[in-house]
């Protein structure tokens, strides 16, 4: 039997689908991995991992018989792919099975801020309104123009939940899309046009805090910045700063620089909704990245061929 690297949790039908092909090697379970590999790296030739704990290169290199990387979740920067490609490692991910997710994420995230859903239900359940009366008033989260930073599979689920709102979507990204949307070449001009900013780019180097202190500001005390994407787009020290002295108005973030680490100044904000990285975390849609994930595996290991290549490996 082909034998498997399992790095991260997978669930019940993962397990018994994989172990049906494969000898499975759970990372989580070794004492020392890196030593196990260095011991018994040769005979594995497929692994699963995550977007969050991708394969760190003493891995990758521990395993000279490696074949498929196939990975839960559309982001892949936790994964060398040019490494991958440069031997021959073909590298998989989960996207579109978890676009309308995300989106719906998104747009919680956005609503939520608008209309302060946080702070009203704690004004609830400790009695305030019984105490002091009604809640002082919202904002409208209806007619606003939306900047999408990277109007890409799940950017594009994102506008037409948006749609019912009366929202008017414009966006950003290195190249113009075929849409009737408004395409803003410079984020910061763009940031400057909108009410809500909401990122949802691949991470890496290319997006690194690419949400800086000029686009922040420019998105000002009367912006929501929404990131279902990574933490690395935003540089997040900047956006704390702006949110506590009012230079930007609030954030719906899920995700963060270094999780599940959340700095604690970000925690003790008023002007934010915080989700702990569950874009896509419905029962339904994780079954639908697993049963993906497993998929390209099965069929790598059937024919050599993949379902959902990330790219960098498409003509491989
Ligand atoms: O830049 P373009 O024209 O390649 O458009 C892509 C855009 N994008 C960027 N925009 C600005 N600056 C960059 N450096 C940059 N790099 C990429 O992000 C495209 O419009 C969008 C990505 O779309 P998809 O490749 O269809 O990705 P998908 O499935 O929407 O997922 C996006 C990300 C994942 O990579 C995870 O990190 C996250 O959502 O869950």
């Amino acid at each position: 039997m082909a034998q498997l690297l399992l790095i991260g949790g997978a669930t019940d039908e993962t397990l018994t689908r994989l172990g049906d092909a494969f000898t499975i090697h759970k990372l989580s379970e070794m004492d020392d991995p890196q030593a196990w590999l260095d011991a018994n790296g040769e005979g594995i030739t497929h692994v699963a991992t995550n977007g969050h704990d991708g394969v760190k290169p003493d891995y990758m290199a521990a395993m000279p018989n490696l074949k498929a990387i196939s990975c839960y979740g559309v982001g892949y920067d936790a994964i060398d792919t040019e490494a991958a490609r440069a031997r021959g490692v073909v590298v998989t991910h989960t996207p579109n099975v978890l676009n309308a997710e995300v989106g719906t994420t998104a747009v919680l995230l956005m609503l939520a801020c608008y209309r302060e859903l946080l702070r009203d239900d704690a004004y609830v359940r400790s009695g305030r309104w019984e105490a002091e009366g009604n809640a002082p008033l919202t904002r409208s989260a209806d007619n606003q123009t939306v900047g999408i930073l990277g109007l890409g599979r799940i950017g594009q689920a994102i506008a037409d939940k948006l749609a019912p709102w009366g929202t008017e979507i414009v966006y950003h990204s290195r190249s113009k899309k075929d849409v009737s949307y408004r395409y803003y070449g410079d984020l910061t001009e763009m940031a400057r046009d909108v009410d809500v900013l909401i990122c949802i780019t691949p991470g890496g180097a290319s997006t690194n805090k690419i949400v800086n202190r000029e686009v922040i500001e420019a998105l000002g005390p009367q912006g929501t910045l929404i990131n279902v994407s990574r933490g690395t787009v935003i540089d997040e020290a900047e956006m704390i700063a702006a949110l506590q002295d009012g230079r930007l108005g609030w954030a719906g973030l899920d995700v963060f620089e270094a999780e599940p680490h959340v700095p604690e100044a970000l925690r003790q904000l008023q002007n934010v909704v915080l989700l702990p990285h569950v874009g896509s975390g419905t029962v339904e849609t994780r079954a639908a990245m697993g049963k993906l994930m497993v998929d390209n595996l099965l069929q790598h290991l059937k024919d050599g061929t993949v379902i959902s290549p990330v790219p960098e490996c498409a003509d491989m």
